[in-house]
């Protein structure tokens, strides 16, 4: 029987975005999964449950990336502990990475390996190197330095933060995303109301990757539905709101249960979408359209990305304890 421990790296409350379990184990084969070389990345039927990609981390350690949410990662977590893996809360990276120079730099490797964002790449191995620069190497002796005041802001290159589009029906907000991916991920039509459920789809934003929520339309018809419940929780879970606003729509306010909704700290864009067709009722922070005459969209990305990791967070100088999101000691 082959040894070892999984961890659930994906937090059940982000559904929707790509789902990681980290994998240790003496021996994959005895689960029925072939192994994959440090550093490559692989496709593989995952335990019969799933077809994913796996990335090798050394001979016993791999990342496995179903395609599925979380229903899949709690199959597949379930089946690895019935199969003598049992699931772990808590990571030791010295165990992932036991040739690492210290701690840290086992931590650094590990939340390398888990973002997705291709941005945290120069500031991890900066803030690695600020750290050995000083001479820490073991977490203990970096619990006596001050905490940076843009912890939160930077964890957001591991962890992808949640950007929720929202706005009346109709006004171009799955349109935008569609856009911005670069293929039809979520439904467009002339039909008010077309998108139904809360599509969560990882967007690449000129080097930071979020969960991007594209919202069902949300008008006084639709408003005494049961989704106007999930949109509630779903608003009050973004780190980042994108009102959208219709060129061609007199109203632009939202509605006064969902505005509610917004947690007074969490900033909001206002989106001037399909504004190939008009002026906006309102004042808007930027001006999108997409189709013939695309505008505004690459101002868009940087001002969203801007508003969630700004400069002043990446250029500032005190240390970043990237292993705090991680699970590692705060
Ligand atoms: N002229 C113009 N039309 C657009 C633009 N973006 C989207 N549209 C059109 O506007 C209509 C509605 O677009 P959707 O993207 O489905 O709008 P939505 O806000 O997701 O709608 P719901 O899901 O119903 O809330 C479609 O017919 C799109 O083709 C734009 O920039 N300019
Ligand atoms: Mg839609």
């Amino acid at each position: 029987m082959s040894e070892g421990w999984h961890a659930i790296l994906t937090p059940s409350e982000r559904a929707g975005a790509i789902a990681m379990i980290l994998l240790r184990c003496d021996d994959p084969e005895a689960l029925g999964l072939s192994p994959v070389p440090r550093d490559r990345l692989a496709r593989r039927d995952l335990l019969g449950l799933d077809d994913g990609v796996v990335l090798g981390l050394s001979e016993q350690t791999m990342l496995l990336m179903p395609h599925g949410g979380v229903a899949i990662v709690r199959e597949i977590s379930a089946a690895l502990s019935e199969q003598g893996i049992p699931v772990r809360e808590t990571i030791d990276p010295l165990e992932i990475y036991p040739e690492a120079s210290g701690e840290i730099e086992a931590w650094c490797l590990l939340a390398l390996s888990v973002s997705t964002s291709p941005m945290a790449v120069d500031p991890l191995l900066e803030h690695n190197h600020r750290w050995s620069a000083m001479g820490v190497r073991m977490i203990e002796t970096a619990s006596a330095t001050a905490i940076s005041p843009h912890q939160q802001t930077l964890d957001r290159l591991i962890h992808s933060p949640t950007v929720v589009a929202v706005g009346r029906a109709n006004v171009g907000k799955s349109s935008l995303l569609n856009s911005l991916v670069g293929r039809q991920v979520a439904l467009v039509a002339d039909v008010a109301g077309t998108t139904r459920d809360h599509v969560g789809v990882p967007v690449d934003l000129g080097g930071l990757v979020v969960r991007w929520v594209d919202m069902p339309g949300i008008d006084e018809r639709l408003g005494e539905r049961d989704e106007f419940g999930i949109a509630i929780g779903t608003l009050a879970q973004a780190d980042l709101i994108l009102h959208c606003i219709d060129a061609g729509d007199a109203v632009a306010r939202l509605d006064t249960r969902l505005h509610d909704a917004i947690r007074a700290e969490t900033p909001v864009i206002r989106v001037g979408t399909r504004s190939d067709i008009g002026e906006h009722p309102v004042p808007v922070d930027v001006r999108v359209s997409i189709g013939r005459a695309p505008g505004g969209i690459v101002e868009l990305v940087s001002m969203i990305r801007d508003r969630l990791v700004p400069p002043d967070a990446l250029a500032d100088s005190a240390p970043w304890r990237f292993w705090a999101s991680l699970g590692g000691p705060a």
